[in-house]
């Protein structure tokens, strides 16, 4: 499991900064989606829990990446993404997810994806989820879109 931290400053976040955690498992698109988003500075990478919490405050949204083809892995990026949301700092953090690699043959739908991470059973929070690619450059824009206009409605 991987995190990113990063800064935005995105005319589509109004030019004011908005703070985004980018979270998934290893291989799930995290460096690529931020890439082809030329989204602010990547802050970090860290790999492992402890350190993690030092980035939750203040933590406005987070960007959670699936792999989509990786259905052997569903069961482990779920478990991670409810210990996440678990978290007391990230309680008030509207979350987007990105069904990442659709460009890949047995990937699974944001249907799909929704059900084997139990999406449903998000309370209490503003979600959604987006298929994407970000090899492709597809569905980032989409599933940003969402985020900035539900950060400037007042979040969660
Ligand atoms: N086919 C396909 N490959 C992708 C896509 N997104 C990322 N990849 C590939 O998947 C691999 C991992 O992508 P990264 O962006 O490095 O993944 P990451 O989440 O940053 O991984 P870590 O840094 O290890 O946590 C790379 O080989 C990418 O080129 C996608 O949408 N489709
Ligand atoms: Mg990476």
């Amino acid at each position: 499991m991987g995190l990113m931290f990063s800064r935005l400053f995105s005319s589509l976040f109004g030019n004011k900064e908005a703070r985004i955690l980018v979270l998934g498992l290893d291989n799930a698109g995290k460096t690529t989606i931020l890439y082809r988003l030329q989204m602010g500075e990547v802050v970090s990478t860290i790999p492992s829990w402890p350190y993690w919490r030092c980035y939750f405050p203040n933590t406005q949204a987070i960007i959670y990446v699936v792999d989509s083809s990786d259905t052997d892995r569903l069961v482990i990026a779920k478990e991670e993404f409810h210990a996440i949301l678990e978290e007391e700092e990230l309680k008030g953090a509207v979350v987007l997810i990105f069904a990442n690699k659709q460009d890949l043959p047995g990937a699974l739908d944001d249907a799909a994806v929704t059900e084997a991470l139990e999406l449903h059973k998000i309370k209490n929070r503003q979600w959604s989820i987006f298929k994407a690619s970000a090899i492709k450059g597809e569905g980032l824009f989409e599933g940003l879109d969402w985020l900035s206009n539900t950060l400037k409605a007042g979040g969660s």
